[in-house]
């Protein structure tokens, strides 16, 4: 079960945002893209939110509930609007994101949106540090779907995912280190735990963090390097691995959540942390051989397929 903001988002379709004339219009949302990725895994997964009532919230709750996500605690508001964003893709690793998100019906989450008995029933709940900017009530939201989670033993990761346009680094350091005495696994950008520690008063550089990190009550730790591959951290076992190779690289956007879904997935079924990191590392690559947030997620029957080719043992 997650948390958070699905968008509406139109792309410009040749590049450049002042010379296009057509935008292509999918539903992002790097919570939405994490249901979405174990949905389309097999596994039942849930999105809290709140969405206008207008075509574009329309469009979001019928490809969520398409892919199979759970829409039960999408509440339509008929007050605001579905949120918005514009994105530019002037390279595969160079993408722009304008928001049209302030004031949504997602901005207006509150605790009230998160219903006790569905949190108590999950087997995993996943929250990103996007909800926590969108202001006082998504932050609460996330707070008491954190809180019921850890009183029914359910266990929390957590993406920092930060997004400088909508609060400064500072500010997302500082909320994602207040975030980690509720959370059991942490899959979390270089960057972003590199300022985390700082706020934390660690020393610089990576194993530095990871040090800092000890001090916490982590399950396990997934530090995402990009194109340098994954650090992962689980019961004192330290592994390395480099990114899974991709023939053409297309569109890096979504590149985290996929990791977060093939990682969550194994973990759901048992894998130990070398599997997890492997599944994870798979996952992101077909999303970034793919155009879009999410459209690259594998299939069940794709994963399989893989794991056969591969002889990756699932658990
Ligand atoms: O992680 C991918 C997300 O960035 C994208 O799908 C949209 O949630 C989004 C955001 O806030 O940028």
């Amino acid at each position: 079960m997650t948390l958070g903001e699905p968008l509406i988002c139109l792309t410009a379709a040749d590049g450049r945002l002042p010379s296009t004339s057509h935008l292509v219009k999918s539903v992002v949302g790097a919570e939405s893209n994490v249901a979405i990725g174990l949905a389309r895994l097999g596994r039942s997964s849930a999105l809290v939110s709140r969405v206008g009532q207008d075509p574009f919230g329309d469009e979001v709750v019928r490809t969520l509930r398409g892919e199979g996500v759970d829409t039960r605690w999408i509440v339509r508001d008929p007050d605001e609007v579905t949120g918005l964003m514009i994105k530019e893709r002037r390279a595969p690793d160079d993408i722009h994101a304008y928001y049209y998100r302030r004031g949504s019906a997602a901005a207006g989450l509150t605790p009230a949106d998160v219903d006790e008995q569905a949190v108590a029933g999950a087997r995993r709940v996943h929250v990103t540090g996007i909800t926590l900017a969108l202001g006082q009530g998504p932050r609460e939201a996330t707070a008491r779907m954190v809180q019921l989670a850890g009183e029914s033993g359910v266990p929390v990761s957590f993406d920092p995912n930060f997004r400088l346009k909508l609060w400064s680094e500072q500010d997302a350091a500082t909320m994602s280190v207040a975030f980690l005495p509720s959370v059991s696994d942490l899959l979390v950008g270089e960057d972003e735990l590199l300022a985390m520690a700082q706020v934390g008063g660690a020393a610089r550089g990576l194993p530095a963090a990871l040090r800092w990190l000890e001090s916490y009550d982590l399950c396990s730790v997934v530090v995402k390097r990009g194109a340098a591959g994954v650090v992962g951290v689980k019961d004192g076992v330290c592994l390395e691995r480099p990114a899974y190779p991709v023939a053409a690289v297309v569109d890096t956007v979504g590149a985290g959540d996929a990791f977060n879904v093939g990682y969550l997935h194994a973990t759901l079924g048992g894998a130990d942390l070398g599997d997890a990191l492997d599944s994870g590392r798979w996952v992101a690559s077909r999303v970034v051989s793919h155009l879009g947030d999410y459209e690259g997620l594998p299939s069940a029957s794709e994963y399989a397929a893989h794991l056969a080719e591969e002889e990756v043992a699932p658990r």
